[in-house]
């Protein structure tokens, strides 16, 4: 007998001894990601059903850690499958199933595609999201033509190195930044949004937390809402994205860029930011965004600690059963920093290895300011996951 032991980081290691022993691709996936073994944390759990769970681990061999109100449950996907379907729950379990459910059919099928109005962003291999910022001190000289000459030289060389999809900002969210009126938020973004979509570079995406600028600038051609508040900053944002038939992206943070540093105290940074996400997204689809439409972003650098960034780099995956696609921003930002003693304007190396860990662990857009060596590093990450 020999024993050969397989990778268990994914299910591609078995989907590939599958394959190679005559499997065809799509039952060997399914079998693949059966075996694979997954941890789930289950909280809210009543005495009965906590009981109900160690039974059920004690006949099945799954492994249940559990104290007071919390049940950690490990085993392989295809033994979780029955705790998710009614016809096979054990009695007492019947609050487990839907929400397992939900997880298990994500997990084995992820999204592969992103609706956006008037097209889709396939997410087959790394989406790259370059960033377009209309600073305002662009407009302390030069006027708003050099602004916009600016804007399109850099949004063409995004395009050049591979991004598909341009995001523009006109508010910046750095920490005591000075806040801007709706008026002159437009007045920065729209033009750009016009001329980038009049040269036929984009899609074009709008970094904004306002209504009436997410109006405007889907107006002016944008297709995509960026919101960094997550829709907590303006609840009528939901709204204006459903009604255009938009995309929007759900950033997590909590306050504001004044208020976030002292928010970040988390239990369990992963499981919190899934949580709050989690109500993020239930909030756009109670405004009227079609599930297809959202994707969201763990928001890396807002309201957490460089210690937390890296966890919740690292517990991606997390993020990724909450079932929707997800986007990272690590671009640049000060974690990268820490890690590596670089200033801000040196940590484009740092942002490609972030974000090739990110895709390994299910990201599949990326928000960057400098796509060529992101792009590098996602070649060479891509081309370790096969296609499904
Ligand atoms: N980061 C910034 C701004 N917008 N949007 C998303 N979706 N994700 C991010 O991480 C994010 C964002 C701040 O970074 P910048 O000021 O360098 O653009």
């Amino acid at each position: 007998m020999r024993l050969t032991p397989l990778a268990a980081h994914t299910p591609e290691a078995v989907r590939a001894a599958l394959a190679a022993r005559g499997w065809e691709t799509q039952p060997a996936w399914f079998a693949a990601t059966g075996v694979q073994s997954l941890v789930v944390l289950l909280e809210d759990v009543s005495e009965p059903e906590r009981e109900s769970l160690v039974r059920w681990g004690a006949k099945t061999g799954a492994e249940v850690l559990t104290g007071e109100g919390w049940a950690l449950v490990g085993a392989a996907a295809s033994r979780l499958a029955p705790l998710a379907r009614p016809d096979r729950l054990p009695p007492g379990l019947e609050r487990l199933a839907p929400e397992l459910g939900r997880f298990l059919a994500s997990y084995a099928d992820p999204p592969r595609r992103w609706e956006i109005s008037q097209g889709v962003l396939h997410l087959d291999h790394p989406v790259l999201i370059g960033i377009v910022n209309v600073t305002p001190d662009s407009f302390s000289d030069g006027g708003r033509f050099a602004t916009v000459d600016r804007a399109v030289a850099q949004a063409e060389r995004l395009v050049a190195d591979g991004c598909e999809l341009l995001d523009v900002g006109g508010e910046s969210t750095r920490p005591g930044a000075a806040p801007v009126t709706v008026d002159e938020e437009v007045a920065r973004v729209a033009p750009v949004i016009e001329q980038l979509v009049r040269r036929g570079l984009g899609p074009v995406s709008v970094d904004t937390r306002k209504a009436a600028v997410a109006r405007a600038a889907l107006a002016a051609g944008a297709v995509v809402v960026n919101d960094v508040s997550g829709l907590a900053f303006d609840a009528a944002l939901a709204g204006v994205v459903g009604a255009a038939q938009a995309g929007i992206i759900l950033m997590h943070m909590r306050g504001t860029p004044d208020t976030m540093d002292s928010l970040a105290v988390y239990r369990h940074v992963a499981a919190d930011v899934a949580a709050e996400l989690g109500a993020a997204a239930a909030r756009a689809e109670a405004g009227g965004v079609a599930r297809e439409r959202i994707v969201v972003d763990p928001g890396f650098g807002f309201a957490k600690t460089p210690e937390q960034n890296f966890r919740l780099l690292d517990e991606l995956a997390t993020i990724v059963g909450l079932g929707y696609p997800v986007a990272v921003g690590p671009s640049r930002k000060r974690f990268l920093g820490a890690a590596t003693g670089r200033p801000v304007e040196d940590r484009d190396r740092a942002t490609a290895v972030a974000c090739a860990l990110a895709w390994e662990r299910g990201a599949r857009l990326f928000r960057v300011h400098d796509a060529a060596l992101a792009r590098e590093a996602l070649r060479v990450a891509g081309a370790t996951t096969s296609p499904t």
